[in-house]
């Protein structure tokens, strides 16, 4: 429909405390509209707690990124899915998944998401609603990103090749085409000519041929098709939605230290995955925003190249990898593990200003005996640095200091109450509080639904 009316209302409280039969109040109180971000280099497990707080919620959003993003998360019956394009609402029945002016849509992707998820009997047909203003990301991107990284050589920047740098560039450089460009299919053709030229003049790995255009739009002309049911104004949608207190979840792709603006420039993605991103991304007023959760993993997980302080090497970061599971959910690479950074994670909060943390993956830490938070920064004549250094050679060249916290070496994957953690493990989480100033409000302590602490 154009513009769809809301037509989806709160779904029955399945997540219950067990011991008194209520819904753990961190959820029950949140605000109409929250966000869900992350607060490191990504994968912090931040599909499994959208998908946990779906259930709370009418609608759950994407705003920013694209397929470059993957979110794994696990039905009741413990079922994988990794989502790429698709919010993480999607298994819960009754929320609407809105994908936002500001994601970058490459429609072959999201139909093949959507006949998976629809041939494990997940319902998306009416579900799904695709912003009229998101830019459509074409194959031809996917293959210029792979060029682009061949050019940079050595520098490269590591990216998931899934065409998320070359469709921004299109839309910052204004000749990008809109999902609104498919109801249009007379001017469609020359709009495609003029991008896939500049392509042609700009990389000669790019061959442009007449017949490709051709193809091309006989393709888009049937995706068009299909997508029309999906094509929403969600600017307004959202609007609707809010003016009748339906609640609203937004969920973050990537995290703070790949933002364009705030990460670790130029390794980094091309949108904004912080809290300015919620708002351009969906067209919602930075006032309505409430809650945002940052979610953080015990530890730090890199995929791609750049700097990476806390980075462990050898047997220690093969040993965090193996335990972590930390290969890529999109293109299955292999994540540079590390320890926590305490100094990028307090940057991360001043940015965003978090109302609580989810601090994911505490089962993970273990076996170890003893764990290292990196606390500071040294610049090497030895002075601290005193906040997050903007320029990489400052940041490649810093010494990081560690405070080391003894582990508690039993396993805590069925702990389900704050309290019955052990001691050890409840002082990593309340010293990591006490370092950053934002309270810890979920724990996880496993990849399942249930597992998670609400503190
Ligand atoms: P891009 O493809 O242009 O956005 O890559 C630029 C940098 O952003 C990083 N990036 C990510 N980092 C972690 N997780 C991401 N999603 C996948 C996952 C990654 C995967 O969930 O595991 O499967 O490899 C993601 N998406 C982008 C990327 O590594 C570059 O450093
Ligand atoms: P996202 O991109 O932030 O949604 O995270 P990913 O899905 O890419 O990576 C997080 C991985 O950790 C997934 O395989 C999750 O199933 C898993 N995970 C999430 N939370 C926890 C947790 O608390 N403990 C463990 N062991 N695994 C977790
Ligand atoms: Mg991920």
């Amino acid at each position: 429909p154009r513009n769809a009316s809301v037509t989806c209302s709160v779904s029955p409280i399945a997540t219950v405390d067990e011991r008194t039969g209520d819904i753990p109040s961190r959820i029950d109180s949140l605000a109409q509209v929250s966000g869900v971000l992350g607060c490191q280099w990504g994968d912090e497990g931040k599909g499994k707690l959208v998908d946990i707080l779906a259930k709370h919620f009418d609608v759950v959003a994407r705003c920013q990124g694209g397929a470059n993003a993957g979110h794994t998360i696990y039905n009741s019956e413990g079922k994988k899915f990794a989502l790429h394009l698709v919010p993480s609402g999607i298994l819960n029945e009754d929320t609407m998944c809105v994908i936002g002016n500001g994601v970058v849509v490459h429609l072959p992707g999201l139909f093949k998401e959507i006949d998976g998820l629809e041939s494990n009997g997940v319902l998306c047909e009416g579900r799904i609603l695709v912003s009229d203003r998101a830019h459509l990301l074409f194959d031809y991107h996917q293959e210029i990103d792979g060029l682009r990284e061949a050019e940079l050589a050595k520098s490269f920047i590591g990216t998931t090749k899934r065409g998320i740098g070359p469709c921004y560039s299109s839309k910052v450089i204004r000749n990008g085409i809109r999902v609104s460009d498919l109801r249009h299919m007379d001017t469609f053709p020359d709009k495609l000519d003029l991008l896939l030229s500049d392509a042609a003049s700009r990389f000669k790995g790019f061959s442009y041929t007449p017949d490709m255009l051709k193809k091309e739009v006989e393709t888009y002309k049937r995706f068009a098709e299909r997508l029309e049911p999906f094509i929403c104004d969600t600017v307004h949608y959202m609007h609707e939605s809010i003016s009748q207190n339906k609640k609203i979840l937004v969920e973050g792709g990537q995290a703070t230290m790949l933002d364009i603006d705030f990460g670790t420039y130029p390794f980094v993605t091309s949108s904004s995955p912080s809290a300015g991103g919620i708002c351009t991304g969906l067209g919602i007023a930075p006032r309505v925003l409430g809650d945002v959760i940052g979610v953080v993993k015990a530890y730090t997980t890199r995929v791609g190249s750049g700097p990476f302080p806390t980075e462990l090497f050898g047997d220690a970061g093969d040993l965090l990898r193996a335990a972590g599971q930390e290969f890529g959910t999109t293109t299955g690479r292999p994540r540079r593990c590390g320890w926590l950074d305490i100094v990028a994670l307090k940057y991360v909060c001043q940015i965003n200003g978090f109302s609580g943390l989810n601090l994911t993956k505490l089962d993970v830490l273990s076996d170890l005996a003893e764990i290292n938070l990196g606390v500071s920064y040294k610049h090497p004549d030895g002075t601290p640095m005193n906040s997050f250094p903007a320029d990489l050679s400052d940041l490649e060249q810093s010494k990081v200091e560690y405070e080391t916290m003894p582990g508690w070496q039993t396993d805590i994957s069925s702990v389900r109450h704050y309290s019955d953690l052990p001691k050890a493990a409840r002082q990593y989480v309340e010293r990591i509080e006490q370092l950053v100033g934002v309270p810890i409000h979920y724990i996880g302590v496993g990849p399942g639904r249930d597992a998670l602490i609400y503190k």
